[in-house]
Order: C-alpha cells, then sequence, then structure tokens
C-alpha cells in the first residue's frame, strides 16, 4: 500500500473515456500458449451476468476488468434481449475486444434493481427467464436447418456479489444461488473487500463456503490445466483455485505513485492498488475467466445447456433404457444436420 502522499490523482478515469476507444490492455493477447492459438482462429464469444445488490461496485468491477466504460457501449437491439422485468432491469451490452489478435465478443449483462424490493423472490425468476430464454433461442437455432451461424448468447458465467457487510450468504444469496446453479456458472465475489480486515476476510470466505456446502450449491469449478502447460500458468490456477470466494476491491480510478500509474483507492492512510494480489484478487479474477473462457463456455455446452435440452425433450421422464434409445436418436439427428450443414457450406463455397 503506497501512503497518500505524493500520490496525484490521473486525469484517466474510464468514465472520461470515449466508448471503448480508449481503452487499455486487459490481457487477452497474454493467453497462454495453446488456448490463444484455439482462440485466435476463430475468436470468442462470452456472455457475463453480473448480480448483486444496488452499490456493491458491479459496475466499477465490469469498468476496470474490461477497462470500458460500459456505460457508454450500445445496447443490444434484440427485443428478446431487452426485456423489461418489474423490479429488475435485464441489461445487455456488448464490446469487442482485439489483443494480439485474439478476437472476443464479450457480452456483459448488468441487472440493476436486483434485490432493491422487499419481496425480491421475483429477482431470481427473472434472472432464470433470461438465462432460460437464451438456451431457448439457441435451441431453436440448433434445431433448425441452418446451423451454420448460430450467434450463442447463452449466459457462460454469472459474477454474483455479495455484501463484506453481512459476514456470510444472506437468505436471499442462498435462494437465488440455489436457483441459478444448475443452469450457469456461477463465480461468488466478496464485494468491497476493503470493509474488511485480513482476519474478517479469511473467516468471510470460510463462512460463504461452508454455507454453501449445507445447502448444496454447486458453483463453478475451477478445472486444473492441461498437464503440458508450463508451469507458471498451473501455479498461477493452483493459487486461482484456491482464492474462491474472489474479494474484490476495484476501481475505474488511475493514480500516479512513485512514477507509476496505479488503478485503486484511496484512504485517508494511503493508496490500494487494486491489482496488489496482498489486498485484492481482481487480477485473479480476470485471469480466470481469461485462462478459462473456453471452459466456461465447454461446461455451459455441456452440462447447463444439455440439462435444459433433455428437460424440453422431456426425456426425463423416461426409464433408462428408453431414455438410451432416444438420446441415439436425437444424436443421431444432430449427425445428420451437421452433415446437411457442411454440404451446405461446401454449396456455398462453389457458388
Ligand atoms: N470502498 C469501495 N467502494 C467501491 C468498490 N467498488 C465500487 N465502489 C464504490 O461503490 C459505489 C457503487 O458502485 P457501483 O459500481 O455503481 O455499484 P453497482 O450499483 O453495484 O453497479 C461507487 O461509489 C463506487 O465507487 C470497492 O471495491 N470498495
Ligand atoms: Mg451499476
Amino acid at each position: 500500500m503506497a501512503s497518500a502522499a505524493g500520490v496525484q490523482l490521473q486525469n484517466k478515469n474510464h468514465n472520461n473515456q470515449q466508448s471503448g476507444s480508449t481503452a487499455g490492455f486487459i490481457g487477452f493477447g497474454n493467453l497462454p500458449n495453446q488456448i490463444h492459438r484455439k482462440l485466435a482462429k476463430r475468436g470468442f464469444e462470452l456472455t457475463l451476468m453480473v448480480v448483486g445488490e444496488s452499490g456493491l461496485g458491479k459496475t466499477t468491477l465490469i469498468n476496470s476488468l474490461f477497462q470500458r466504460d460500459l456505460h457508454s457501449q450500445q445496447h443490444l437491439s434484440n427485443a428478446a434481449q431487452e426485456q423489461l422485468y418489474s423490479s429488475i432491469k435485464i441489461e445487455p451490452s456488448t464490446i469487442n475486444i482485439e489483443e494480439c489478435g485474439v478476437k472476443v465478443r464479450l457480452t456483459i449483462i448488468n441487472t440493476p434493481g436486483y434485490g432493491d424490493s422487499i419481496n425480491c423472490t421475483d429477482n431470481y425468476k427473472s434472472i432464470l427467464n433470461y438465462i432460460d430464454n437464451q438456451f431457448e433461442l439457441f435451441f431453436n437455432a440448433e434445431s433448425g436447418l441452418n446451423r451454420r451461424n448460430i450467434s450463442d448468447n447463452r449466459v457462460h458465467c454469472l459474477f454474483y456479489f455479495i455484501s463484506s457487510l453481512a459476514r456470510g450468504l444472506k437468505p436471499l444469496d442462498i435462494e437465488c444461488m440455489k436457483a441459478l446453479h444448475h443452469k450457469v456458472n456461477i463465480i461468488p465475489i466478496i464485494a468491497k473487500a476493503d470493509a474488511l480486515t485480513s482476519d474478517e476476510l479469511i473467516q468471510m470466505k470460510q463462512n460463504i463456503i461452508e454455507q454453501m456446502h449445507g445447502h448444496h450449491i454447486q458453483i463453478y469449478q475451477i478445472p486444473d490445466c492441461d498437464a503440458d502447460e508450463d508451469e507458471e500458468l498451473k501455479e498461477k490456477n493452483i493459487q486461482l483455485k484456491s482464492c474462491l470466494p474472489f474479494a474484490i476491491i476495484s476501481s475505474t480510478q488511475c493514480f500516479e505513485a512513485k512514477g507509476k500509474q496505479i488503478y485503486g483507492r484511496i484512504y485517508p492512510w494511503g493508496l490500494i492498488d487494486i491489482e496488489n494480489s496482498n489486498h485484492s484478487d481482481f487480477l485473479k479474477l480476470r485471469n480466470m475467466l481469461i485462462i478459462h473462457m473456453q471452459d466456461l463456455q465447454q461446461v455451459t455446452h455441456e452440462f447447463h445447456y444439455e440439462n435444459y435440452r433433455l428437460e424440453k425433450l422431456q426425456l426425463k421422464k423416461y426409464d433408462e433404457p428408453q431414455r438410451k434409445l432416444l438420446q441415439e436418436k436425437d444424436n443421431e439427428l444432430r449427425r445428420m444436420q451437421d452433415l446437411l450443414c457442411k454440404v451446405q457450406g461446401q454449396l456455398a463455397e462453389k457458388l
């Protein structure tokens, strides 16, 4: 932590930036080689939802993670994605990031109004509806004949913000996570961790883990790295896994201290650099998202969406042998659709 003396606020607040134009380097270009190669080829679509009570720092975190001012980003025009619910808004915005040849189309879905009304039960129902609607749109697109250019707007990851004042999960947090954990990859976040001492933070992380265990809440399981990844990445990954839930201090204000530019928060006793891992898991959270972007998408497709699809096809009501048979038929249909799609592509190339 730097002392407050000699610290100067730079005129480089994200809120002063023009929409997406002068944003800084995020790190997608620093992807581990294997992941970089895969992503660079085809680009990447990631949808991230942020949920938590007003004032917990959702907008600040997103703006500092991606070095953009989301308020000035264009909202998606797709009417299906701009549903307004009675007490909570579902607000998607999309940013295109390109770093070192890696293209990422990132959609952030903010949920202002969550937890603000007296009866909040409907809040997570709106979120649930939204997630299901995206599954449905994908399901319909996938079942159609033209499967070549399906846009994937399914929610791949959900940051759930927990207030540091509560010292654990509140009943609404538990209810909401229980309703969503089979639908989406939940990453729990302790908001405004600067309100806690180191001991309080350790205790709070433990309380949350115990509560999640007790209520059988399954959050996103950060996977191990491939065996052939380099040792530095493996070590980084072990640290990521051990620090859940991520304790976050974030800021979009840039200060100059000791000749360095630092995004941080200033207090009477000094300056906290949000990228300093001794104070905040901010960098770990960003690394997690970058390193495991592909896994988040894969788990969404193979686990959460597959659950939705099986329910939709009502396969769950059949017994095991019947289900197997139906699933085989369904797989065959998918293979034929893929083949058709391939032939369509080849024809289009020839024409
Ligand atoms: N102390 C502290 N304040 C924060 C932090 N993150 C955001 N804030 C402040 O909290 C207030 C609400 O933040 P905002 O991002 O608008 O919250 P949202 O309503 O969840 O989107 C703003 O004044 C932020 O500057 C943090 O990590 N620590
Ligand atoms: Mg906000």
